[in-house]
């Protein structure tokens, strides 16, 4: 389809919609500078996932991870929300005056939606700049490079506070998000290569819920198929699909 024809469509469907949800992976932060997972320079290509992101990994080599994650952390301090985060931050208040509820459900665990000014966010995977302990309920939250340390508690190691493979989501965000994209009449997914679960399940229930799901993406992945596929770079093709001008 042209844009054209998904811009006339789009506005079609938004009409009589209620609710409106975006997905977002690592792709819709590429544009402020931050790399993805799994794409030709990503973070996956020569390191294996479950060094990085698992409790085993963290166990043996805690070291290696929390590099990473500080690497992670500097990056994201520098890094600015781009247009494809403001455009959405945009059109969730320019829906609240039609009486329409934009939701957004993010595996980032970077701050850009928050600092774009999206306010209905679910962070699926934790956030970057919050750690735990391994052992007890010590946590915080500091918007800085988190250097590796023991728990000022018990002694016990502290870790990112974000959800690695094997781990359960947040008590509650997933049900939740579960919950939105079984109600939501539009279903964005944008930037993600939608090979995660349960987060790469919302589409299909959403799918399957009624709802139209429109994919923004630089390549196909395994839901394209059931999407109206929007090819190219979040930062471009958002603020385009949503008629907003972003700065
Ligand atoms: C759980 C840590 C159960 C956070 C990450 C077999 C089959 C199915 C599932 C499984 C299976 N075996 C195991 C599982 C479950 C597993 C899973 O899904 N594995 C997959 C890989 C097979 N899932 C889990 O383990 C989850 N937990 O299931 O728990 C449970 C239940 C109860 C009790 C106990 C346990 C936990 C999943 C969370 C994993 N955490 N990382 C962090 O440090 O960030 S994974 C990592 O992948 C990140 O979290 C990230 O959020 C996630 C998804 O990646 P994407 O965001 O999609 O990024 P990616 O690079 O892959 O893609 C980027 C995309 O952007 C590309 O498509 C690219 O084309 C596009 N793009 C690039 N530039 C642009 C762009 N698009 C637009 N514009 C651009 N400019």
């Amino acid at each position: 389809m042209e844009m054209k024809d998904i811009k006339e469509k789009f506005l079609e469907i938004l009409e009589k919609a209620k609710n409106i949800v975006f997905l977002t992976g690592a792709g819709i932060s590429a544009e402020s500078g931050i790399k993805t997972f799994r794409g030709e320079d990503g973070y996956y290509k020569n390191v294996s996932v479950m060094k990085l992101a698992s409790v085993e990994g963290f166990l043996e080599n805690p070291k290696l991870v929390w590099q990473w994650y500080n690497e992670r952390q500097e990056n994201i301090l520098k890094a600015k929300p781009n247009p494809a985060h403001k455009a959405i931050a945009k059109f969730e208040k320019m829906m609240e005056k039609e009486g329409k509820k934009v939701y957004v459900i993010t595996q980032n665990v970077d701050d850009l939606h928050e600092r774009a000014g999206s306010n209905n966010l679910l962070k699926l995977h934790g956030d970057i700049f919050t750690v735990k302990c391994i052992s007890c309920d010590y946590k915080e939250n500091r918007n800085e490079v988190i250097k590796e340390r023991n728990c000022p508690k018990c002694g016990q190691l502290i870790r990112p506070d974000v959800v690695w493979f094997g781990e359960a989501l947040p008590v509650g965000i997933y049900e939740k998000a579960y919950q939105l994209a079984a109600e939501s009449d539009i279903f964005f997914v944008v930037g993600t290569s939608a090979v995660v679960y349960p987060a790469a399940y919302l589409p299909v229930l959403a799918s399957s819920s009624g709802a139209t799901i429109f994919e923004v993406n630089i390549n196909e992945t395994p839901i394209s198929s059931n999407a109206i596929f929007l090819k190219g770079k979040a930062g471009e093709i958002l603020p385009e699909i949503l008629n907003i001008k972003v700065n």
